[in-house]
């Protein structure tokens, strides 16, 4: 077992990072957060936790490490020098234009460690990389930067996250993970070290396996999503109710290990898919053999994701006819700019495609969540003469909204669009509105 006062060094303080440094803090190590934003070292410092969305336990722990005392941030990248361990999380997008990993922020910061890593220091890449990039991009800058041989004088292995806003240190403390080591011994130091703070198992395996259980499991998700979405445009197209649909395909009959056949867990299909992940992961999973296996599913499963909040223009479009007024007169209230309920991150947000429609058509439209500083506001006022609400985030603020004063402040004929079936369709056709939602038209 590690001697407790080891140092560890945290390169990226965002959604995985800083929970990450957090927990190791409070299992007793000395943690150097290091980050290349000065203002946000400065508020980490000051001990603000940066997280603004519901995060269960954060806030306390942030409390009881900030007395402690062995966690600070810094912008310094010398103090790489002083790390056992160096755990890197920092953001992994792809270009927009061709879908690849650009690898900026991430090469940027290998080669700033490379530089100041010390002889015997095991590094830890958390974020989601395409499969190939620990061999391709990773040991090889830092080699040319530290001058040393991964596996020799320095351990290095690929442990993926499995965040998610709102349940952020229950995945890190429960859930299982990965561990792919350059080398069985580099294997070995990650599942030491992070037996600290997680109770999950800790499975190890090699660098490219690890690579692809990340981002092929994201991916998986984003396929199962664009299968929700699918049966819902065809449920819409046959006048049926995708969510009655739903529940009676994952009642099918109670999943036992043994018939794994009768495993049906139909997703949510939705307003769209936002996150830092899901809607890049499969272009990182197929990005080093794209043109060796040409894959379709995988790329397809993207487009219809991407198209969702076209189709709640669309659906908003088909209210307005049967209502007879125009685009052009409308004034739209839109409901949650986050990409997920209850949570102020608002990465690849559906809802930004959703704005740029309203924006090409010219509707007047305003935005509300509580969750997001820009898009605070009363939401009673807000409604107030609005001809629409069209519903893109689930926050749990919007399930309580009492329709029958929303109706009464609104324009007449009032309009909702259900992006993520928060209202029930004949409770408030009954109330009086226009009511359309994703699949259940
Ligand atoms: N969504 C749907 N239908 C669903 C589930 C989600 O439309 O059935 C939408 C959500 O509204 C959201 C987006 O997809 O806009 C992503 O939601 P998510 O629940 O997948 O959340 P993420 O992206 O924060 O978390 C995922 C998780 N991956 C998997 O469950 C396989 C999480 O475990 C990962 O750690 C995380 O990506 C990540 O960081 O990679």
């Amino acid at each position: 077992m590690q001697k407790q006062k080891e140092t560890i060094a945290i390169c990226g303080l965002g959604y995985v990072g800083y929970p990450v440094a957090m927990l190791f803090a409070d299992a007793g190590f000395d943690v150097i957060g290091v980050d290349i934003l000065e203002d946000r070292v400065k508020r980490l410092n000051e001990g603000e936790n940066p997280i603004k969305g519901q995060e269960p336990g954060l806030d306390e722990l942030v409390e009881k490490v900030i007395k402690k005392g062995n966690f600070r941030a810094t912008s310094d990248m010398k103090e790489y020098s002083k790390a056992d361990y160096i755990i890197v999380a920092v953001q992994t997008p792809v270009a927009e234009e061709n879908r690849k990993p650009t690898y900026e922020n991430l090469k940027a910061a290998l080669k700033e460690i490379g530089k100041n890593m010390k002889r015997g220091v095991t590094v830890v890449i958390e974020s989601t990389i395409a499969p190939g990039t620990m061999a391709h991009v990773v040991k090889p800058i830092l080699e040319e930067e530290s001058d040393m041989e991964a596996g020799e004088g320095f351990y290095l292995a690929n442990c993926p996250e499995r965040l998610m806003p709102g349940h952020l240190l229950e995945n890190i403390r429960y859930y299982n993970r990965v561990i792919g080591g350059w080398t069985p011994e580099s294997a070995k130091k990650v599942k030491d070290l992070y037996k600290h703070v997680v109770q999950g198992e800790l499975e190890e395996t090699d660098c490219i396996t690890a690579e692809i259980v990340k981002a092929g499991e994201n991916t998986y998700r984003d396929v199962q999503i664009a299968f929700a979405n699918e049966m819902a445009l065809l449920c819409e197209a046959y006048k049926a109710n995708v969510w009655e649909v739903r529940k009676f395909i994952n009642n099918c009959r109670k999943v036992t290990e043994t018939r794994p056949e009768a495993l049906r867990q139909m997703h949510f299909p939705g307003a769209g898919v936002g996150g830092h992940c899901i809607p890049k992961d499969s272009w990182l999973l197929i990005h080093e053999v794209r043109d060796m296996v040409d894959p379709k599913l995988i790329p397809t499963a993207r487009h219809i994701n991407d198209f969702m909040p076209i189709h709640m223009f669309e659906l908003l479009e088909s209210a307005i006819e049967e209502v007879g007024k125009k685009l052009d007169e409308l004034n739209v209230l839109v409901l949650g700019w986050a990409y997920d309920a209850n949570s102020d991150d608002d990465r690849n947000t559906p809802t930004k495609p959703f704005i740029e429609k309203l924006k090409e058509v010219g509707v007047k439209y305003e935005i509300h969540d509580s969750f997001i500083k820009k898009y605070k506001g009363t939401l009673v006022e807000m409604i107030k003469d609005k001809d629409a609400i069209v519903l893109m985030t689930g926050h749990d603020e919007y399930k309580s909204l009492d329709l029958e004063k929303v109706k009464e402040s609104m324009k007449k004929e009032p309009i909702i669009i259900d992006g993520r079936n928060i209202f029930d369709r004949e409770d408030t056709r009954n109330i009086g509105f226009v009511y359309k939602g994703v699949g259940n038209i």
